[in-house]
Parts: C-alpha cells; sequence; structure tokens
C-alpha cells in the first residue's frame, strides 16, 4: 500500500487533536528550550565547531542527532500547520549548523567528535564508533533534512545534509571504502528517505547536478548487508556486537536482539531497503524478526527491551512486570510496524503499531506535555517519576517525531482500494487512479467503538474500502448510508466493503468495545495467574490515589466490571469500576495516564520486581528447554531449566496474548 502523507490529512478534531495541540504548543517548545537551557545549549556545540575551537562538548556524543530530529518533528507540525516564529526558530538553529559544517573542506560533521577527538572521525585511529555516533547523528540530520524540505521547500537544511551524505558516500561502502555500519541504526532509512525525495522530486534534483540519488539507496543497502561482517573494520570496532545487531548478517538473524532502539530502527531500514529493491531475502529476514518479536518478546502495552543492561531484549518470553520497554524502543516499534504494514499489506502491523501508540509511547508524555518516561514498565514501588529533562534525553525527540506525523499513519491506498488503518477523526483526499475520494472520518474512538466515514468521490465509482479491525475486536457491524451490510468479508484483517460509492455516502463502522481480561502466554512467567484489564485499544492500570495502598488485587473468578466517561478526569477518560474478590471496590484509569497526579507512596507495590536487572544470555537454550526466571526467597534466579511444555500452549497457537474467556 501507499500511505497517504501527514501532510495531506487534517486532524481538527477528537483525541488527537488536543494531544497534538498540546505538542504543538507545549512540548515541541519545552523540548528545545530544555536542550537549550537544561545543562549549556546543545546548539553551542555548533557555534564552537564553527569557531574553530576545541574541548569541552554540551551533552551525550548523539546530542547532535537529536536536536535533528526535534527538527525532524517541529518540521512535520510545521508541514501541518503554518507558524512564522517556528520557521524563523527553525532556521537560526539551521543557519548555526550550516556554518559548522562549512568550516570542513569535506562536509564533515559531528560535533562531539570535532570538539573532543578530531583525529578519530568515524571512530578510527583509536576511536570508538558506538560511543560518537557518527553515523547515527548524520543520519539524523538527513532525515530531519527531508522532512524540512517538503514542510519548507527551503534547501538551507537539505544543502548541509546533501554535502554530509555525499562526503559518507565516498567514503564508506565496499572496498576499497571503507566498512563503517551504523552503531545505531537510523540512517538506513533515513538515506532511503533522501534517496526517494531526488527521485521523485525532478525539480529538485535539478538543483543538485552534483547529486547521483542511487548512491544513497547502494549506501542503505550496503549497511543492511554488511551487518555482521567485521571484514576490515580494524580501524574502529570490528565488531560492533548484538548491541548494534552487529553479530552476524542481519539476514540470517532469527530474532528480534540487542539495543532494543537500534534494533527497531534497524528492521524499519530493513524494510525501507526491501521496498526499494523489492528483494525477497530482506522481506523475509523483516518477517521472521518481526514473528518472534510480537509473539515472544513484547509486553502487553506494545513496549519492547524488556532487559535494563543495554537497553536490550531479552531472552523469549522473559516479559517481568517491572522491565525497561524505553520510550525510544516503542516509537521504533512503531516506525517498523508502518513500514510492515504498508509493504505486507496485513491489518495486524497495524494493531501492533496501535497497541504501541497508544500504551507504551503515550505513556512516556505527561498530559501536560512537560514531563516524560524513559522507562515504562507495567509496575512502579512507587519510585518511578516523570522527569523534566533526563540527563539522556533521547525520548522526547523521538515522541515529537512520532506524533507530530500521526496523520501520515491513518489511511492508505493501492489502485482503487482504500485502508483505514487507524480511527482518528480527521479528514483527507486520497490520490487515487482517476480522481481523488475525500474522506471524513468522525468517531470518538478510542473511547468508543464507533467510526462514521464520509465518502466524497468527484463521481460514482468503484471502490474496495478496506476498515482494520483491530486485534482486540470481539465483534462489529457495517452499514452503509443507513442500511446493515451482512457478511462484510475480512481480509488480511480488514473488513471490505466493495461496490459503488457516490459522493456524499456514508459508511458506519460499529466496533464491540467491552472491558476485556488478557492473560498472557503461559510461558510468560512473570504473567502467570495474573490477568491486564484492557478496553478497546488501551491497556489499563491501578493507581494507589485511586485504590488502597499498596494497589495489589484479586479478581473473583467473574468480575463485574463497570467503565464510563469520566470527563473531569484526566483530562477526560474511560474509567474502569469493578470489585476485588475481598469485596472492595477498585478503579482502573489507562495506563498512558499514569504518573499524573500524586506519586504513590515508595515501595507501595508488592509483587515479583526487578527481573529486569539479572540477563545473561551467554548460555545457549536447546530446542526442548527453557529458562525461567523464579522468584526463590524474594529474588529473582535466573538460573532455572525446564523441560518445555508443549502441552500447555494448546489453544494458544503462537499467541503472546488473548482475552480471557469468562
Ligand atoms: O544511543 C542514543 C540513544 O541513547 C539511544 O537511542 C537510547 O536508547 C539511549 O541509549
Ligand atoms: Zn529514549
Amino acid at each position: 500500500m501507499k500511505a497517504v502523507g501527514h501532510t495531506q490529512v487534517a486532524i481538527e478534531s477528537g483525541f488527537w487533536a488536543r494531544r497534538l495541540a498540546t505538542i504543538r504548543d507545549v512540548t515541541l517548545w519545552d523540548v528545545f528550550r530544555k536542550f537549550e537551557l537544561a545543562r549549556g545549549d546543545a546548539f553551542a556545540n555548533f557555534d564552537r565547531v564553527a569557531a574553530g575551537e576545541h574541548g569541552a562538548h554540551v551533552g551525550f556524543p548523539f546530542f547532535d542527532g537529536l536536536l535533528y530530529e526535534t527538527i525532524r518533528g517541529a518540521s512535520d507540525l510545521l508541514a501541518v500547520s503554518h507558524d512564522e516564529r517556528l520557521d524563523r526558530q527553525l532556521d537560526g538553529y539551521i543557519e548555526r549548523i550550516a556554518r559548522a559544517q562549512a568550516v570542513d573542506p569535506d562536509g564533515y560533521l559531528n560535533t562531539f567528535t570535532t570538539l573532543l577527538c578530531p583525529d578519530k572521525r568515524w571512530g578510527e585511529n583509536g576511536g570508538n564508533l558506538r560511543w560518537q555516533h557518527e553515523v547515527y547523528n548524520a543520519g539524523c540530520l538527513v532525515e530531519a533534512a527531508v522532512h524540512h524540505y517538503q514542510a519548507t521547500r527551503k534547501r538551507n537544511l537539505l544543502d548541509v545534509a546533501v554535502r554530509l551524505a555525499d562526503h559518507m558516500c565516498g567514503y564508506m561502502g565496499p572496498s576499497p571504502r571503507k566498512n563503517i555500519v551504523p552503531a545505531h541504526p537510523l540512517p538506513e532509512e533515513a538515506f532511503v528517505k533522501l534517496y526517494r525525495l531526488f527521485r521523485d522530486t525532478p525539480d529538485l534534483r535539478k538543483q543538485y547536478p552534483q547529486v547521483a540519488e542511487r548512491r544513497y539507496l547502494e549506501l542503505a543497502r550496503f549497511w543492511i548487508d554488511n551487518r555482521g561482517n567485521h571484514t576490515g573494520r580494524a580501524n574502529c570496532l570490528p565488531n560492533l556486537l548484538e548491541s548494534s545487531q552487529d553479530h552476524e548478517p542481519l539476514l540470517k538473524q532469527r530474532e528480534a536482539a540487542g539495543h532494543s532502539v537500534k534494533a527497531g530502527l534497524l528492521y524499519t531500514g530493513l524494510v525501507a531497503v526491501a521496498q526499494e529493491t523489492g528483494r525477497r531475502k530482506y522481506y523475509r529476514a523483516a518477517m521472521r524478526i518481526w514473528e518472534n518479536a510480537v509473539s515472544r518478546k513484547m509486553h502487553v502495552t506494545g513496549g519492547v527491551g524488556a532487559m535494563h543492561q543495554e537497553e536490550a531484549y531479552g531472552p523469549d518470553y522473559f516479559l517481568p512486570d517491572d522491565a525497561y520497554l524505553e520510550t525510544c524502543a516503542g516509537v521504533a516499534m512503531a516506525f517498523w510496524n508502518h513500514r510492515m504494514g504498508l509493504a505486507f499489506g496485513e491489518a495486524r502491523f497495524a494493531d501492533i503499531f496501535e497497541r504501541v501508540l497508544y500504551n507504551n509511547v503515550l505513556g512516556g508524555l505527561s498530559l501536560d506535555g512537560t514531563r516524560f518516561f524513559y522507562q515504562n514498565p507495567l509496575v512502579s514501588k512507587g519510585d518511578l517519576h516523570r522527569w523534566d529533562w533526563h540527563v539522556c534525553p533521547c525520548c522526547p525527540p523521538m515522541i515529537l517525531k512520532l506524533l507530530s506525523g500521526l496523520g501520515g499513519y491513518i489511511y492508505a491506498h493501492q489502485r482503487e482500494a482504500i485502508f483505514v488503518n487507524h480511527y482518528v477523526e480527521s479528514t483527507t483526499t486520497l490520490p487515487l487512479e482517476g480522481d481523488p475520494l475525500s474522506v471524513r472520518q468522525e468517531t470518538q474512538y478510542p473511547w468508543e467503538g464507533r467510526v462514521q466515514l464520509g465518502l466524497d468521490p468527484q463521481r460514482a465509482r468503484r471502490i474496495a474500502l478496506h476498515l482494520r479491525i483491530p486485534d482486540w475486536c470481539p465483534g462489529f457491524t457495517v452499514s452503509v448510508n443507513g442500511a446493515a451490510v451482512e457478511d462484510v468479508p475480512l481480509r488480511r484483517g480488514y473488513a471490505v466493503i466493495q461496490r459503488v460509492f457516490s459522493p456524499g455516502d456514508r459508511v458506519v463502522l460499529d466496533m464491540r468495545m467491552p472491558v476485556m481480561l488478557i492473560e498472557a502466554n503461559p510461558y510468560v512467567e512473570a504473567a502467570r495467574g495474573r490477568v491486564a484489564i484492557q478496553r478497546g485499544p488501551l491497556v489499563y492500570c491501578l493507581e494507589e490515589v485511586d485504590n488502597e495502598p499498596g494497589v495489589d488485587i484479586t479478581l473473583p473468578e467473574r468480575p463485574a466490571l463497570e467503565h464510563s466517561y469520566r470527563p473531569e478526569l484526566l483530562g477526560g477518560i474511560v474509567e474502569v469500576r469493578g470489585k476485588a474478590l475481598d469485596g472492595k471496590d477498585f478503579r482502573a484509569v489507562p495506563y498512558f495516564t499514569w504518573g499524573n497526579r500524586t506519586p504513590a507512596s515508595p515501595c507501595g507495590q508488592k509483587g515479583p520486581l526487578e527481573g529486569g536487572q539479572i540477563h545473561d544470555k551467554g548460555i545457549p537454550l536447546s530446542r526442548n528447554q527453557m529458562r525461567v526466571w523464579v522468584r526463590r526467597d524474594g529474588d529473582w534466579d535466573p538460573s532455572v531449566w525446564v523441560w518445555r511444555r508443549p502441552d500447555i500452549l494448546d489453544g494458544w497457537d503462537g499467541l503472546l496474548y488473548r482475552p480471557l474467556a469468562l
């Protein structure tokens, strides 16, 4: 499928319009301000490079990249609603970035290396490619430049990015160039975007006669193909290790592994390269790794990267309550699933996108838009609070990148077929062959499951309308112009309504949205005997402020669960209420709203914790064995081995989560 870009989609009312207004009016400015003030001005690194200075550098080596990412997010906001002040502010930053690049004859740009270890570019001469983040930063610059150009049609940032990208294309790649791959993935997809920008914009292409855009795609492909090939890497880090998915060739990898942010961004780049080259081996690898990630390594919130060490994916089914689940990893998971959905044309990828978006990622940003979570575990002992700013502020820019472009994930099309992948109140015009098609979507989603679509083709025409039926949905009905449509076929997770649509037609999708209890696959030790509360795409949580201190609830076998909209609570939410086995009432709120009110008392939470701290993947698992993590004498014991019990998986069909039959 081809996605409808975010600039073509207007989100002006409903749940997301309110969230996006906060992001546009508050979060964006807050993030820039904190980068400038929190620990010194991170943009001043560029000024010092421009002035030929050496020495002090503000922040971690990847701060250049984080600033570029914030510019990308800002550009996407600018593209949907022009803001003179923001436009000028970005131009000011870009001028400082461009001045820093201008002093280098090659167009090389990485403030950390230039200021602190100028003889160690690209990790050479005893440098450290992983730590220096040069290729990653360059990728962030390239993607920011593409988005900024698309938003403004200005070349100021693109000029900088092209100069650096061209330098890289001459420096790294197949022998005799250097075998350098990004220690932190992201540039793979960014270079594909740069390639596409020039390929698809002939006017722009004419303005850059020196550009040979094919080289950008070739370098991205080189990075995918040469992960795990350590030949000739003597001058930087020969092996970037599993953290960077460099332990073996990517196309041979079978599991989601290593640093979970790097992993998600790498898999996104893998699919981007697959889409451009059409090579089946790339698609196959992406699908294999995806199956592993979502059927064995994903929390119910869509969060990934259970391990605290290395912010990494853990072993299969290792999904402890206090897992790490970095917000950035959730964003990367969303990017990856978006591309998978477009590439494979199946709704199950948008299901994962939705799960991670509404729970793990949205939970990473406070309701007022100024405070953040880095980790998003399922439980808090009362000592995890939102932070105003972090010494490693990687998550705010990633949140901005995803949410600023949210409009671009909703609709897609393919010849006469249109796809509604997400239920977000919005309007768009789909560029179908022949005439464009206007669509107006009205919905109270995620609070209600009813979606009304007004379709306005310019003339009566045959269209196959595909409506995603989410994995959580136990039943739905469809009507067109008030008449029920019987036996709507479900294809690849979409309800397909194929007919001649006329101007003014109205389609109503009604999805049942009961409160559900979700159980995890029995191999998930930490979840045995436990359930998650979910309604629609939202996973719920219990906070001390609404409940008894300690929040430790045992449910009766058939709990009566009620829900109602509470406009005054947490900006307006659907609350879930029930009675515990001991007869006491409890109240649950959407997980994404947690940590916005009075913090829980320290150690208020009881139950198994700290699983994510223990990890030793040194011992290979045999096919018939698995390691379980058992709590003994108050501690987790990782060394318990059991024979796999396929019998306990009866009826699970490879699922990781399913509704509990009540
Ligand atoms: O290495 C850059 C960023 O810092 C990663 O994406 C985050 O996970 C944090 O480790
Ligand atoms: Zn992060």
